[in-house]
């Protein structure tokens, strides 16, 4: 049994290490409160105003993102992938994530906050969003639907867009939650960036949070069968000495 537990611990640690490759994170703990995202840490400076590091709100450390609703239209703040990062495409899961807090509000004027890939020819790959009025995650390229995962204002809430370059198809998760439909992707893309996204409709007021900005790349299911087949040579081996 003392073996048996030895193996599971050195498989958990194998597959730990192996499992993904972050391409790049940001927890904005070591940036400076009210300073804007454009052109901080690795921000690309094209990345809108509206978006600056806040001690409101944290998941990690003191600081997060926030982007008020004091400016309309779709916004966008990125960190380009670092080169070669890009070239993750085919044969790969890329999965982005990021930790969103949505400020309720008493009127009806919805507002969108997400996550939005992008190829190097700056063509959306996926993207998902909340709706602040429902809740409801919607997932799309250039039309959005809606998926039967709903998020609670006025908490965290983990969101994930998992791009799956070798079935073609992205999916939403909500606090480890998939959602049941998903959208066809190209599986010739790759990523060169994931972007906090947010969609403000004038006279909103409420403001979203965003902590834990990450991109993973995670390896193709065929090297993990390998990997996991390979594992289990070991253990029968050991079973028989
Ligand atoms: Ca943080």
């Amino acid at each position: 049994m003392k073996k048996f537990l030895s193996m599971a611990v050195l498989c958990a640690g194998i597959m730990g290490s192996a499992n993904a490759v972050v391409l790049m994170s940001e927890d904005f703990d070591a940036m400076t409160v009210g300073s804007p995202l454009a052109g901080n840490s690795g921000f690309d400076p094209f990345s809108d105003a509206p978006f600056y590091v806040s001690n409101l709100r944290s998941v990690s450390g003191a600081n997060s993102a926030r982007i008020d609703s004091s400016v309309a239209g779709s916004r966008w703040a990125w960190k380009n992938l670092a080169p070669g990062a890009g070239t993750i495409g085919p044969n790969r899961i890329v999965i982005a994530s990021a930790d969103i807090y949505i400020e309720s509000e008493e009127n009806a004027r919805d507002t969108l906050t997400g996550l939005d890939a992008y190829n190097s020819a700056v063509n959306r790959i996926a993207a998902v969003r909340i709706s602040r009025d429902t809740g409801v995650v919607s997932l799309g390229i250039g039309t959005f639907t809606a998926t039967n995962l709903v998020a609670l204002m006025d908490r965290w809430n983990k969101l994930e867009l998992v791009m799956n370059f070798n079935t073609g198809t992205a999916t939403a998760v909500l606090n480890g939650v998939a959602s049941a439909n998903s959208v066809t992707i190209s599986t010739a893309n790759a990523v060169a960036d994931v972007d906090l996204y947010a969609v403000r409709n004038t006279g909103a007021t409420s403001a979203s949070h965003y902590d834990n900005y990450m991109v993973q790349a995670v390896p193709e299911p065929a090297t993990m069968t390998a990997l996991a087949l390979g594992l289990a040579a070991i253990a029968r081996r050991r079973k028989v000495a």
